[in-house]
């Protein structure tokens, strides 16, 4: 027979093993923000897997795409149209690296670490990045 005490601690113990559990973050696109302008802000946050990045169009003409070959092995990436409010939840653990499309050049980035005691993968800066967008991504980085 179940008495009130039982009943409390199974709900509780349903809440923390489960999605009821995930968290929104939600991340603005700036023109101007506190580290500069063009600016995804935070430019870096830290989820658990199953958390959710919301993309935010405070200012206009901005957008977020996940950068080809700078996300986990395996996961999909993403993509949003210029000004679209994209939500995406991410299961797989590692880093995601996020730009602009067209402030890329001038540094517009953000990096996602899903997990905790994410890694850097080798050679994750190695590719043809914008000088600008390196820059704020070895800042990113430095969280880890
Ligand atoms: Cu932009």
């Amino acid at each position: 027979m179940l008495n009130k005490t039982t009943t409390t601690l199974a709900a509780a113990a349903m809440m923390l093993s489960g999605a009821a559990w995930a968290e929104t973050f939600e991340v603005q696109m700036l023109n101007k923000g506190e580290a500069g302008t063009m600016v995804f802000e935070p430019a870096f946050v830290q989820i658990a897997p199953g958390d959710t990045v919301k993309f935010v169009a405070t200012d206009k003409s901005h957008n977020a795409e996940s950068i080809d070959g700078m996300i986990p092995e395996g996961a999909e990436g993403f993509k949003g149209k210029i000004n679209e409010e994209i939500e995406v939840t991410l299961d797989t653990e590692g880093l995601y690296a996020v730009k602009c499309l067209p402030h890329y050049a001038m540094g517009m980035v953000m990096t996602i670490a899903v997990g905790e005691g994410v890694e850097m993968p080798e050679g994750y800066l190695e590719g043809r990045l914008p000088k600008n967008a390196k820059e704020r991504f070895e800042e990113q980085l430095s969280n880890l």
